[in-house]
């Protein structure tokens, strides 16, 4: 056998050393030339073929996470005011667009000096208003829709008409005005009936006389003022009792309607037996980029009545990719951006005017809608933008605890039966103020509209759901050697290793868990503990087999035989979380056993 050097220097003895070390370079100098230029091409293709807003990311916080569909909307848990700001400040309005920014709703960036004013202004709005005065009201966007969306002809004839319904209080002027142009710009003539804004009692002087003056220059819109503050459900009520058109199309005052939006709406509103949501897409609360928001998603809720958007169960997925320009339906809609006959909103009683401030009243429209014989749906043919905020920017009296605690009093107390017993037994500051609620016409509503149960809307509407029932077991899952099966509170959920969480109480329901008969394991949120490679995971529920625990005696087995296993570290404390979950063969080990106890889930 040849040692590595002494092949070499059989090979390039004298001269021939020279030729055959230039060969090698250069056969090195062709390989590095060719894949240059074939990632050149490659990078011009995309370039080509791909738009701009398709190669970006979602960070942690923004709409969609990457555990899954987090959204920011439907939970607030308080906010920056931007009390601090001089006077002057937070009632000007700068709006001064710069030519092409944010153009084909590309994103806007700042210098660095801008950037530190931006920072100082952020809590203002929640949202960047440096970069939002920049754009233009009457900036162009993208045509985020499919191929088979964009393909549907509608005979304009044939449709009813729309009032547009805007509520604010104390928002931007610029986006305002975008939400207002973008639906003028954007919106057959013939269909537009009228576009109603409703000022929810702002006090910031720009949105006074200045307003008044800019709107009085636009055909079809006109400004009703809320003399007090109700909140987003008094003022929509305001405008809807204004409304002539056929159909009332709500949106928020940061919203951007793109190419095509309104036909697909007053298409399927036009039935009279549908609230029918647009596809929602991004603007980013930071450059105002406008970006497609995930495909497949529906809006839902989580046990302490939070919305979520969660992906549709399989059979909607199946219908959507069958045919990507029909409605689907959705448990619940997100609230701001719906289209309804006028007639079937008043029928089904508009909305609870007890609701005040913010919040709950999309999940009350919803249950109702569903549970009153009406469908709530999503086009994805219909695109529009809105921002997604990470804090409210504006007041609730007496804190946003209170505030959006009464209105999901209410909407539990008249809608969910059961489950109302089940949220307000886990949620007991909110079933302290249970009684101060006067639903009692709302209770009667629902008696004269002959509407069915929650129970009926959970089997029909949303079966993938993730609540306690009578035939699903609820309680903990006790290991043996320390520790509770659960997620642990404010932590992505989603793809997370499964581990322990402390066992908690009764009430704790970080460690409470619901087992359905067909042996899913369930946690708060819509996760499921699911074999991955190696660990235990939570997951997404769905109909994967990877989500079966067949319970046998004190153990929980795959559909395989393997048994549930808990592996603590040295450092997990006996009842602390950690260490971590898998499954393996089954042998004698207190790893591997577990203890159910059930707790009563109303
Ligand atoms: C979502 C909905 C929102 C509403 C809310 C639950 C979307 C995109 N947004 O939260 O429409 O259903 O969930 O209540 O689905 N407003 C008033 N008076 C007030 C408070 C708010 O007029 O006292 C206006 C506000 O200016 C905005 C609209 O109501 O135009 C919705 O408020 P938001 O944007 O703070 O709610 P959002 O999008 O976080
Ligand atoms: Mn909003």
């Amino acid at each position: 056998m040849l040692l590595k050097n002494d092949f070499w220097s059989l090979l390039c003895r004298g001269r021939k050393k020279k030729i055959v070390t230039l060969l090698v370079v250069l056969i090195l100098l062709i390989n590095a030339m060719f894949y240059v230029s074939l990632e050149l091409y490659n990078t011009v293709k995309r370039k080509h073929k791909e738009p701009w807003y398709n190669s970006l990311h979602f960070d942690k916080d923004s709409y969609v996470d990457e555990t899954g569909m987090r959204v920011i909307v439907g939970h607030y848990v308080g906010g920056i005011k931007g009390g601090d700001l001089p006077d002057d400040v937070v009632n000007s309005n700068n709006y001064a667009p710069v030519p092409g920014a944010g153009e084909g709703g590309r994103p806007v960036q700042l210098s660095q000096r801008e950037l530190i004013t931006a920072r100082e202004l952020y809590s203002l709005h929640s949202y960047n208003i440096l970069v939002s005065d920049k754009i233009s009201i009457n900036r162009s966007l993208p045509d985020m829709r499919s191929e088979s969306c964009r393909s549907v002809e509608f005979n304009l004839d044939n449709l009813p008409t729309a009032t547009i319904i805007i509520v604010f209080h104390n928002e931007a002027w610029s986006t305002l005005m975008r939400t207002v142009m973008s639906v003028l710009n954007r919106s057959p003539g013939v269909l537009l009936k009228q576009v109603i804004l409703v000022d929810d009692a702002s006090d910031r002087r720009y949105l006074g006389e200045e307003l008044d003056k800019a709107i009085a220059k636009l055909d079809k819109v006109q400004i009703l003022r809320n003399p007090t503050r109700t909140g987003l459900v008094g003022a929509r009520l305001m405008g809807a009792r204004e409304a002539v058109g056929d159909v009332l199309v709500f949106l928020d005052a940061h919203c951007e309607v793109t190419q095509g939006w309104l036909e697909p709406l007053l298409d399927r509103a036009g039935n009279d037996d549908v609230f029918i949501c647009p596809h929602i897409d991004l603007l980013s609360d930071d450059t105002m980029s406008y970006t497609k928001s995930i495909d497949a998603h529906w809006g839902a809720f989580s046990w302490r009545l939070h919305f979520r958007w969660l992906i549709p169960g399989s059979d909607v997925l199946a219908l959507k990719s069958a045919n990507p320009s029909k409605p689907y339906p959705t448990p619940t809609m997100a609230g701001g951006l719906f289209a309804v006959r006028k007639s079937l909103f008043w029928r089904l009683g508009g909305y609870d005017e007890g609701m005040l401030i913010w919040g709950a009243e999309n999940l009350e429209l919803s249950w109702r809608a569903w549970q009153c014989g009406a469908r709530v749906e999503i086009t994805s043919c219909s695109r529009v933008g809105h921002i997604f905020r990470r804090h409210s920017p504006y007041k609730y009296p007496g804190g946003v605890a209170k505030v959006l605690n009464s209105n999901l009093a209410r909407a539990a107390t008249v809608w969910m039966d059961e489950w109302a017993e089940f949220f307000f037994k886990f949620n007991p500051s909110i079933a302290a103020i249970r009684d101060q609620q006067t639903v009692a016409d709302r209770v009667e509503l629902r008696k004269n509209l002959k509407c069915k149960s929650f129970k009926w809307y959970l089997e029909n509407v949303w079966p993938q759901h993730f609540f306690p029932t009578d035939d699903r077991w609820f309680g903990r899952i006790r290991s043996d050697i320390g520790g509770c099966l659960g997620v642990p509170a404010g932590t992505p959920g989603v793809g997370r290793p499964a581990s322990t969480v402390p066992c908690g109480n009764d009430l704790d329901l970080d460690s409470l868990v619901v087992y359905t008969p067909e042996g899913r394991v369930m946690a708060d949120e819509g996760l499921c503990l699911q074999q991955g490679n190696g660990r235990a995971v939570w997951s997404a529920c769905s109909d994967s087999s990877k989500q079966l625990w067949v319970q046998k005696g004190p153990r929980l087995k795959t559909p395989s035989g393997l048994c549930l296993t808990l592996y603590l570290t040295e450092k997990d404390d006996k009842d602390k979380d950690g260490g971590f979950i898998t499954s393996k063969k089954c042998i004698q080990d207190n790893r591997q056993i577990w203890h159910l106890e059930r707790v009563p889930w109303r």
